[in-house]
């Protein structure tokens, strides 16, 4: 592995983000999305599906008041996925077996908030859910509200379904973040005690299970770069070198014996250097090969490279939508075989997007290669900004190319696309997700090695480090234009990507082009700019995808546009785009000349040539789309 190739993602503190297009979304989701999360972890959000996150924590800690003062506390049983007041006892768990993770990505969304918007009414109201996490921790750090309300003795039992490792992750995740914005130690000790739980439970010579959910193997890693205790890189090497290994460790906790092929879902089905292709959970699978590539860079793994690389390219040309959804089938919310992207049941969870993002961004940091930035890019601006409402207060979990009302009202293969935005779901990842990536969209931006600074995001920002002071005025999403104001404090190489999806580009200087980024050496203060014409496209997607075939989607710049019934009328099957469609583009819209097929009157006739009428179809950013009214909606339009 050629660790001049590597490089880190330049410091949230030190990315001060102020563009057109960003200020607003990140305003969103700071004066909206957060305040609205911390009321709906309470079940204070009128009509919208209950939570009990915190209502766990409560009932968690007086458990744990109870055990110091020993009083006896009743058990209760630790055997289903979904609790509620119908299936468990009122003073049982309630929620899923994931509901702890909820608080913890919202306290990850606000310590990222708060590096660069300090606000001591939003710190404190965070403390207020620390302490109450806090004090539901066992003696032995243990914390995880399901087994501490239910049943203490039982702790670690069902790796495979129970996601004790998964909650501690994303504790992990929100106590760094918490940590690194405030400087209070109070939810990172408390983190720390449970990873030295878990670094004492598992391992070899332990139990040599692995979290039926991944993403304790990234936290671990992350807590490693953090406090560089090499317990926590070598808990999480474990957990990645052990998962799939035969006699199976599921089949062992499960007391069966399989071939191994359900595990599937949770990428257990082999070890992992041997896996080629994407499969199961999307959403693990994501977070699993995330952390495959942090370990490859730590340990100098060039085998767990290569399966990453493998995986990378089985998603990206075979498992990948266009708006950077990944995850076509709801069955098992995971992917499906190759090629396999239908637009209408398509399943495209935000929180595999946010994931998909999480693994590209770590393979950028491992070689230089446009390509990795490019579906940051393409997932960010189309399945992650879709995901959420312009008002913030509402939410896609699943996010589809293609919806017709009355297919998700009366057809149960359908019943998971939503036309309209949640206001909350019982199963609540996807708008957390959104929050902490959101806050931290400024990890994205700029990264660096010893003496390269790359920008990979066209967004406009300030940053100052030991190489420069650089402030980036961007015109991305409108015009394709960006500045970039330069003062050197020493002489550095900076690398401008240039966008996949851009064919016509003028860059003010260029020493050369490499990798798909624009190398440009910088000695003395300079004004570099950039433009990167976002033409209007048609793309045509391979014809092994056979839902796409004699359909185009339009593009603009990195932004997919679809079109909608509020613009376009009933029945969008029977739009076709002319092959020569005239594109018009103004403010955020596209009109393009086309027809509207007539409807036929019969199911069966003797063929005859179609009739049409011309119209205008207009398309909107599929981002923007749902944002009127429950309609009809589709990326893909017919092409005559
Ligand atoms: O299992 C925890 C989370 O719930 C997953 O990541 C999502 O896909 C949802 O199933
Ligand atoms: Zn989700």
């Amino acid at each position: 592995m050629n660790r001049n190739n590597h490089s880190k993602h330049i410091a949230l503190k030190q990315v001060k983000i102020n563009d057109s297009f960003w200020n607003n979304i990140c305003e969103t989701v700071r004066n909206n999305v957060i305040p609205y999360q911390y009321l709906a972890l309470q079940d204070k959000i009128e009509d919208a599906e209950k939570s009990y996150c915190i209502d766990n924590f409560i009932k968690a800690a007086n458990v744990v008041s109870n055990l110091n003062n020993g009083i006896e506390v009743e058990t209760y049983p630790v055997d289903k996925w979904y609790y509620d007041e119908k299936n468990a006892d009122e003073k049982a768990f309630h929620g899923w077996v994931f509901q702890d993770s909820d608080v913890y990505k919202w306290i990850e969304a606000v310590g990222y908030s708060l590096q660069n918007h300090p606000d001591k009414a939003l710190e404190a109201k965070a403390r207020e859910y620390i302490d109450i996490i806090c004090s539901a921790q066992l003696e032995n750090g243990y914390l995880d509200t399901l087994y501490i309300i239910n049943n203490r003795h039982k702790t670690f039992s069902n790796l495979k379904d129970f996601h004790e490792l998964y909650c501690f992750g994303h504790l992990v995740e929100g106590a760094v973040s918490f940590y690194e914005a405030t400087g209070d130690k109070k939810l990172f000790d408390a983190a720390v005690r449970f990873a030295d739980l878990i670094c004492d439970t598992f391992g070899k010579d332990k139990i040599n299970g692995y979290p039926g959910h991944e993403i304790a193997e990234l936290a671990l890693v992350k807590l490693y770069e953090k406090t560089k205790q090499i317990k926590y890189l070598e808990t999480a090497s474990f957990f990645i070198e052990e998962r799939g290994k035969t006699p199976f460790y599921f089949d062992k906790e499960q007391g069966t014996k399989t071939d191994g092929s359900s595990y599937k879902y949770n990428q257990a089905h082999m070890p992992v250097k041997m896996q080629k292709e994407a499969l199961g959970h999307a959403v693990r699978g994501v977070y699993l090969y995330s952390a495959m590539a942090d370990i490859a860079k730590y340990n100098n793994d060039a085998q767990l490279l290569a399966a990453c690389k493998n995986i990378w390219n089985n998603i990206v040309n075979k498992k990948m939508y266009i708006t950077g959804g990944i995850g076509a089938t709801a069955e098992g919310e995971a992917f499906s075989f190759d090629y396999d992207l239908p637009n209408d049941l398509a399943y495209c969870e935000t929180c595999a997007s946010i994931g998909l993002i999480f693994f590209a961004q770590r393979m950028s940091e491992l070689e230089i290669n446009s390509q990795y930035s490019d579906i940051i890019e393409r997932a960010l601006y189309n399945t992650v900004l879709a995901s959420m409402a312009e008002d913030g207060k509402s939410f896609f979990y699943v996010n589809p190319l293609e919806v017709l009302p009355i297919a998700s009202r009366e057809d149960s293969r359908k019943k998971h696309i939503k036309t309209v935005r949640q206001k909350w779901f019982n199963c609540a990842c996807c708008p957390p997700n959104l929050a902490r990536l959101v806050s931290s969209i400024g990890k994205y931006i700029y990264s660096e090695n010893d003496n390269i600074i790359f920008v990979n995001q066209y967004i406009g920002s300030e940053i100052k480090n030991d190489k420069a002071e650089i402030k980036m005025v961007s015109d991305y999403i409108e015009s394709g234009e960006i500045e970039l104001h330069i003062k050197p404090k020493k002489a550095f190489t900076l690398a401008l990507r240039i966008p996949a999806w851009c064919s016509e580009y003028e860059i003010s200087y260029t020493d050369k082009i490499r990798n798909g980024y624009a190398f440009i050496n910088i000695t003395n203060d300079i004004c570099i700019t950039a433009a990167f014409n976002p033409k209007i496209k048609m793309i045509r997607c391979s014809n092994m995808v056979k839902y796409n075939i004699g359909k185009i989607a339009v593009t603009r710049g990195p932004i997919v546009f679809c079109i909608e019934e509020a613009d376009n009328g009933k029945n969008l099957h029977l739009l076709k785009l002319c092959d020569k469609p005239n594109f018009i583009y103004h403010n955020g819209i596209i009109l393009a000349n086309g027809y509207r097929e007539k409807a036929d009157d019969y199911l069966y006739q003797d063929y005859k040539a179609d009739e049409y009428e011309e119209c205008t179809i207009k398309f909107i950013p599929y981002y923007k789309w749902a944002n009127r009214k429950e309609n009809e909606m589709s990326v893909y339009v017919r092409i005559k």
